[in-house]
């Protein structure tokens, strides 16, 4: 059942696509930016297909481990899929190790390691050791992340919340990525993530080497870090491709050139990267010392994300205008009545509008698009 947060909703998850195959080998080691799956036909079920779409759907980590083992049960046991059957069996036990030791109170000896997504998106603070990715969280959210002027100081994942407007960002920070320093957990972590802040530092003199190895880290572990934000509309096909891989994770990612307050040749230092790596990400030039660049963030997360936002009514009623539900651009009346509560997407019979685009108090049904700042009257 869907909770309602503290601080703003869950946001109903992104639209999902039917697998029709399964896949053979591991990851393609050739380029460091694509993530390439070969892969087999597989005759999946109408079931699998059914249960396969709802993980993708999932956000919540418990709900994610239920689709998980539906998708097992209902898996054709035959040799095109025993790839899949055994990627699905990891997983499950992955996440349900993650998930029982949370329940104990930290079996792995630590704090939760799957972080359920609260507040408008989940965004993940990776990159290499000492870029900053700590004193950035502490600064955007005012957690008191662990900051350290020697690497791998950060060891589990760290959730905040940044505020924008009436909505909060919740970012996860997280250790450093690096092959020297392994962290079995971290890929799990970033499956609720809707996006990461890849954070470097553009001073340091193995900055290339160090993106290098995280990408590389990263691609072992199928997760792509894409410079593709769906909300404004590009798209290159390669997001159909690892669609096709129900685990394969794609990330839209915003680099936060850190620490730009001591680099002299900024411009320069940048163009040199991107040339060097061919990475196309958009970039900020932020500082977590002097606050440069940070206020840009929100706005930008928001904009991209397509964040829409939504005050729902009561008949008779002011509009609650404290605490907005938040969905994605696209999502329709249906989707808000699912955030709201779960059986009320099916008993929902209309809904009543007042917006920006000219509605006042307009009768809509199910299939009608919300836009930013809409207020939704449902009528069970
Ligand atoms: N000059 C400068 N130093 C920074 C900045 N951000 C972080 N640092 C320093 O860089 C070191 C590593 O920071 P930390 O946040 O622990 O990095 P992490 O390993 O990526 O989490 C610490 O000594 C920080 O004080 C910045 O914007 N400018
Ligand atoms: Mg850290």
């Amino acid at each position: 059942m869907h909770r309602l947060f503290p601080l703003a909703s869950t946001f109903a998850g992104t639209p999902c696509t039917e697998g029709e195959v399964a896949f053979e080998g591991d990851v393609g080691t050739q380029d460091p930016f694509f993530t390439t799956v070969t892969v087999v036909p597989a005759n999946l079920s109408p079931e699998y297909k059914a249960a396969e779409a709802a993980f993708r759907k999932s956000r919540d980590p418990r709900e994610r481990l239920e689709r998980l083992r539906e998708m097992l049960r209902a898996i054709p046991k035959h040799k095109g899929t025993e790839h899949l059957q055994a990627d699905i069996k990891a997983r499950i036990k992955d996440l349900g190790e993650e998930l029982e030791g949370a329940r104990k109170g930290g079996g792995h000896g630590g704090p939760a390691l799957v972080i359920r997504p609260e507040g408008a998106a989940q965004i993940a603070l990776i990159g290499p050791p000492n870029a900053g990715k700590s004193s950035l969280h502490a600064r955007l959210t005012g957690s008191g992340a662990r900051v350290a002027p020697y690497p791998f100081t950060t060891q589990y994942p760290h959730a905040g919340m940044m505020p924008h407007e009436d909505v909060h960002f919740q970012l996860i920070d997280l250790p450093a990525i690096a092959p020297e320093h392994p962290v079995p957990w971290l890929v799990s972590t970033l499956q609720t993530a809707d996006a990461a802040l890849l954070v470097v530092d553009l001073g340091e003199l193995s900055c290339l080497e160090q993106l290098q190895a995280v990408q590389s880290v990263l691609e072992k572990k199928r997760v792509t870090l894409t410079e593709h934000w769906e909300a404004t509309g590009a798209s290159d096909g390669s997001a159909a491709r690892a669609d096709d891989d129900p685990f394969a994770l794609r990330l839209p990612t915003l680099m936060l050139a850190n620490k730009a307050e001591g680099i002299a040749n900024f411009d320069a230092e940048l163009q040199a990267v991107r040339e060097l790596t061919g990475m196309r990400y958009p970039v900020f030039a932020v500082s977590a010392t002097t606050g440069r660049g940070l206020g840009e963030i929100g706005p930008w997360l928001f904009r991209n994300l397509g964040i829409v936002r939504v005050y729902t009514k009561a008949p008779g009623h002011p509009a609650d205008k404290h605490r907005p539900f938040t969905l994605r651009r696209g999502q329709t009346v249906g989707d808000l009545a699912r955030l709201v509560h779960q059986d009320l997407e099916r008993s929902l019979r209309y809904a009543r509008i007042w917006g920006q685009s000219g509605f006042e108090g307009q009768q809509v049904g199910h299939e009608h698009r919300i836009a930013d700042g809409d207020i939704v009257e449902l009528h069970a």
